[in-house]
């Protein structure tokens, strides 16, 4: 990277661009103008790069989320540049981190599932492997969550206020997508994805939706102002704003028409492309190309593809059919039932009759093949992809796709096993697991430069960045006590920057000297923020009663975004906001513990909180989380889990050991065991310690702000509300064992070298946890596709 020609560049946009000499510039404008500048810079790789994919075949990752976070940071770091760009900005009077914090999170997803497709961009640019990313240019990411009296409130995000200097908008290449009632234009932006070393760039194409026509010129003449921009505006709408549900799936017609717009675009892309290139030889489609299908929500990419096929390409529909067959692949990431999209047909016919048709005809197919395989219609039925007036969206994937995988180990056998068995007896071949991965540049190289510039120093050089198994070889500083201080020095470091900052954003002081033990994720019951919410407040009580209880000083952080419609998430955030309240004013009790819950947790506070935290808390009920990835990132940055055997931490625990974690609970048979006579009560009534929290929900202790939704709560844990039974979540059964787990947390942190060593076995043993690894996999095992010179 040549510095002075950075420079020059941003001189010369600062006058372009904002009017004014460099060293008037305000810090947004200088990172819109050194942004601006590498941009200038990787354009040429940018076009080689696609220019030598030409030759091979290629995959297309399908995804209505990218939750990317800040752009400067990152690519910084994968053009190896951070120190010298640094360097620049001093000369230039500022500070290279005050430029990197104004940048606005791309909070283009909602959690787990939009992270991981953003992590698998990096690795697959990373990895050279010709992958490109196609999704949706929202206007408003993930909403901005900020407290008031004492609960969540959400505010839109403007993520593009100070500009997009991350990418570039295509117009030349844009599309038009068609519904029954309107046409609109489908404009891609392209987003450079910079592999590590620079070398390979790749692309997420984003799509924006625009009308074909600015505004109606007659209706404005006529004074009808509104009118005139109707179109305009239900054009727009359509690329607003993302849902931002996580694990749920709301039906709305508003998100069906940004699925099709996605999928509709996206086709017809890699169509174009296709033509251009090896003309219409439609055989050897699936010789090019391999699409994998990121959850549901790009699954109408199947009949669209079909649609052009037949209907713009004059295809066969078996062969179009047989086309998509060997095409798609899908990727299953839950097995909450309220996540499977069923779309009903009637929004369908109304949006796209066409594409109803197409799936009709696809399910008709499959009917005549279950037939001839001698199936029943009842046993048909968990099969079909028409039925009770919906659209099963997972069974079109399944039966259509040549390939569908689960996230980790435990969640594909759960799909195996149960939710998916009669798919598995059909298609047994069909099945695949691609356990989860993070990327290592963002998550250690960037999040954690002193752990990072360590690791380098005792292996000799950075290849470690980009093999992550390399950090095996850090066992052998076990008994290395230079080492571990070293090691806890720097986790002290990162503890002191995030007390800074929490200080500042939060106005609340903590003690860089405590325990950090920290839970970050979307809210949801089943990740059971709650459990660990009553064991606070239990340990608040014990501590009332005993001022001397023998414990670590500990500060429980929590971050987590409620879905807004999601009424008891919200109603967890107002407790542990209570909890909070009543601990962190308490003059006694909060000289040995604090808790903090952060607003407005997203990629940017994570990177903050990950290199921090001393215990990574993992606690979702057996069975639920797929996988999850936060625990890799707190795994990767040496926080041991202290988690249930749910998702990956299986694997976590399976790669570290069992004696350097903590793992506690219900297990997946245990609760198959216990789900037919589950009595939540009972637990209630055998431990006075849990009677106790749980009372204090109800008896005043604690203050909702007269929502009584602390009532509620109380009530879907003892008694079931509406149609639900009590405590789905087994919060009840599972108190006790956190509780004697979290005494065993307490005591290993009194030994210093000890929990050094845990927190090393760690950082060495998360290797696996790269999404390289994962990425590999699925080019290996499911695309085809190799890594390009
Ligand atoms: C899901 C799951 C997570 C998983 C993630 C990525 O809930 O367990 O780690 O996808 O596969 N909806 C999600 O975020």
């Amino acid at each position: 990277m040549e510095k002075q020609c950075i420079k020059e560049y941003m001189e010369m946009y600062s006058k372009i661009a904002y009017g004014k000499n460099l060293k008037y510039a305000t810090k947004p404008e200088i990172w819109g103008a050194l942004s601006t500048a590498l941009m200038s810079q990787i354009v040429d790789k940018w076009h080689d790069t696609r220019k030598a994919y030409k030759a091979h075949k290629a995959a297309y990752y399908l995804s209505a989320e990218y939750l990317m976070g800040r752009a400067l940071g990152n690519n910084l770091i994968n053009l190896q540049a951070y120190d010298e760009i640094a360097e620049l900005l001093k000369e230039l009077g500022v500070n290279v981190n005050e430029i990197e914090e104004v940048e606005e999170d791309a909070a283009l997803g909602n959690g787990g599932l939009g992270r991981l497709a953003a992590c698998f961009m990096d690795s697959s640019a990373t990895m050279h492997l010709p992958v490109q990313g196609y999704g949706l240019r929202y206007r408003n990411g993930l909403f901005k969550q900020y407290f008031k009296d004492g609960g969540q409130l959400e505010e839109a995000d403007e993520w593009l206020g100070y500009g997009d200097p991350w990418s570039i908008r295509k117009d030349d290449y844009t599309v038009e997508v068609k519904f029954q009632d309107m046409t609109v234009k489908a404009i891609p932006y392209d987003v450079p994805i910079i592999g590590y070393g620079g070398e390979i760039i790749n692309t997420l194409r984003l799509w924006q939706a625009e009308p074909l026509c600015e505004f109606n010129f007659n209706l404005f003449n006529n004074q009808e102002y509104d009118k005139a921009l109707e179109e305009k505006n239900r054009t727009e709408d359509i690329t607003r704003v993302l849902y931002p549900n996580d694990s749920n799936d709301q039906g709305k017609l508003l998100r069906l028409k940004q699925q099709y717009f996605l999928v509709s675009a996206s086709m017809q892309d890699i169509v174009r492309d296709f033509k251009k290139h090896h003309g219409n030889v439609w055989g050897d489609f699936a010789k090019w190309h391999a699409i994998q299908l990121n959850d549901t929500h790009p699954v109408l990419a199947i009949p669209e593809l079909i649609r052009i096929l037949v209907d713009e390409e004059g295809e066969e529909f078996d062969k179009a059919l047989d086309i998509a067959r060997t095409t798609f692949a899908y990727t299953n990431h839950t097995i909450l039932q309220e996540a499977l999209e069923k779309w009903d047909i009637r929004l369908m016919e109304i949006l796209f009759p066409r594409i109803l048709q197409i799936i009709k005809a696809i399910d008709e197919r499959l009917q005549t093949e279950l037939g001839h395989k001698g199936y029943t219609m009842e046993k048909m039925n968990p099969c079909l992809i028409l039925k009770d007036g919906k659209v099963h969206m997972a069974n079109l994937a399944i039966y259509v796709g040549f390939a569908l995988n689960g996230v980790a180990k435990l969640h594909t056998e759960i799909l195996k096993e149960t939710e998916l068995h009669h798919w598995y007896t059909l298609y047994p071949y069909k099945f695949q697991n691609k356990t989860n991965g993070i990327t290592p540049r963002r998550w250690l190289v960037l999040a954690n430069r002193e752990l990072a510039h360590l690791i380098t120093n005792r292996l000799g050089n950075e290849s470690w960045a980009m093999d992550l198994t390399k950090l095996k070889q850090l066992t052998k500083y076990i008994e290395d006590e230079g080492f571990l201080e070293e090691l806890m020095a720097i986790k002290h470091e990162k503890k002191v920057q995030l007390a800074h900052y929490i200080e500042e954003k939060e106005g609340i002081t903590i003690d860089p000297d405590s325990l950090f033990d920290i839970q970050v994720k979307r809210l949801h019951e089943y990740k059971r923020q709650h459990l660990n919410a009553l064991y606070i407040l239990d340990l608040y009580f014990r501590l009332k009663e005993n001022p001397e209880l023998d414990i670590p000083k500990v500060t429980f952080i929590f971050g987590a975004k409620a879905f807004p419609g999601y009424y008891r998430a919200k109603s967890i955030i107002r407790l542990i906001l209570a909890i909070a309240d009543l601990i962190n004013k308490d003059e006694g009790v909060s000289k040995k513990m604090k808790v903090v819950f952060v607003s407005n947790y997203n990629v940017s506070y994570a990177q903050k909180l990950v290199p921090a935290a001393d215990l990574s808390k993992q606690i979702s009920t057996a069975g639920k989380e797929a996988s999850g990835t936060g625990n890799m990132k707190l795994m990767l940055n040496g926080a041991p889990t202290f988690g249930t055997y749910d998702g990956a931490n299986v694997e976590i625990v399976g790669e570290s050991g069992e004696e350097n974690n903590f793992i506690f609970g219900l297990r997946v048979e245990d609760i198959e065991k216990l789900q037919n006579n589950y009595n939540p009560r009972a637990y209630y009534e055998q431990n006075p310690d849990l009677k106790r929290v749980l009372d204090a929900l109800v008896d005043g202790t604690l203050n909702d702000g007269g929502t009584g939704c602390f009532r509620e709560l109380y009530d879907s844990l003892l008694n079931g509300v509406n149609w639900d039974r009590a405590d789905q979540y087994y919060v009840l059964a599972d108190f006790k064992a956190f509780k004697e787990e979290q005494e065993k947390v307490f005591e290993a942190y009194k030994n210093k070298k000890k929990w050094a060593q845990m927190s090393l076995m760690n950082i060495a043993n998360s290797g696996v946890f790269s999404s390289d690894r994962t990425i590999m996999q699925y080019a290996n095992e499911i695309w085809g596709i190799n890594p390009v010179e």
